[in-house]
């Protein structure tokens, strides 16, 4: 009859799930606000100042009424709270068999690397029905990486990685915007997601150029010298790399984290910032001598002597 969608297409697992959250605040307002309202208006014209209601007998006090009305809004909002609370767990939990994405953002495009190493401005091909985890950065200003098809939205900020994941559910092509005002031209910075078939992933996949994020940073890794000082076994001057990523590392003065993305950007960006035990402030800064995708191969090249050293 007549077309008129509230939201965009769902096309992602999370699409449903919030709207669902959605829709049901919608009704509980409106059911307030509603109820509210009419009791308002009612209380307004029968206590209005002409008519002779009876007014002497009016109670300040009623227990049972105000538990009422605190219970059950404390009750719905708990619920409320518990709902989201789920739904974000899930949205913060990027499961671990999803393929990852490197998103650079920069004024005013989208720049994609996959882990072969091909490489888009401003369109991402992504395959359907699987995990794909983004790790993204800014090379300049805070951005926001919005798919509202797949209910998605993540702020990307300079010298710092941020992730995001979801899982498509629908071939096809969605818009991609920048959510957060970031220039002049900020409202052209977008693109499109095309949703592919997993077949049609890999075969798209396969017709790119095959140097990956790891041989670049292997490459990178040469050049700087890193290894003089980060050579596999004990007694260097830095701590040996192969299997660091996402292993438990202890810090002088006793701290205890994981070596995620962000560790190891800062560790290559501000060396001296959380020192490994056992080790000197030694390395110096890389701060302003890498561009943005040099760290996001170092990074891969990285994670991959994990592999090697399980
Ligand atoms: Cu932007």
């Amino acid at each position: 009859m007549f077309n008129f969608p509230m939201l965009p297409v769902q096309a992602s697992t999370f699409a449903e799930r919030v709207d669902l959250l959605f829709w049901a605040l919608v009704l509980f307002l409106f059911v307030y606000a509603t109820g509210v309202t009419l009791v308002f208006l009612y209380f307004g014209l029968k206590y209005r100042q002409n008519p002779k209601v009876n007014r002497r007998s009016v109670h300040s006090e009623n227990t049972a009424l105000e538990l009422t009305w605190t219970i059950i809004p404390v009750v719905v909002a708990l619920g409320i709270f518990a709902w989201g609370a789920v739904l974000y767990y899930d949205y913060a939990t990027v499961p671990e068999n999803a393929i990852e994405i490197s998103v650079i953002g920069k004024r005013w495009m989208w720049k994609m690397q996959h882990g072969n190493g091909i490489r888009e401005v401003n369109t991402l091909h992504v395959p359907a029905n699987q995990p794909v985890k983004l790790i993204m950065q800014s090379q300049d200003v805070i951005h926001s990486f919005y798919v509202p098809a797949f209910r998605v939205k993540q702020d990307v900020l300079p010298a710092r990685y941020t992730t995001l994941w979801f899982e498509a559910t629908l071939p096809g092509e969605y818009p991609l915007f920048c959510a957060e005002y970031c220039g002049t031209e900020h409202s052209t910075m977008g693109g499109t997601v095309v949703v592919m078939e997993p077949q049609d992933y890999q075969e798209w996949l396969a017709g790119g150029p095959t140097l990956t994020p790891a041989n670049a940073g292997e490459s990178l890794f040469q050049t700087l010298g890193c290894a003089t000082c980060h050579a596999a076994g004990e007694k260097n001057r830095g701590p040996d790399l192969h299997g660091v990523y996402n292993r438990e590392v202890h810090l002088r003065g006793g701290e205890t984290l994981v070596a995620d993305e962000e560790y190891i950007r800062e560790s290559i960006m501000t060396p001296t910032a959380r020192i490994v035990d056992g080790y000197a402030p030694l390395m110096p800064s890389y701060q302003n001598q890498l561009q943005q995708d040099q760290v996001a191969s170092l990074l891969a090249y990285i994670k991959s002597l994990s592999k090697i050293g399980q």
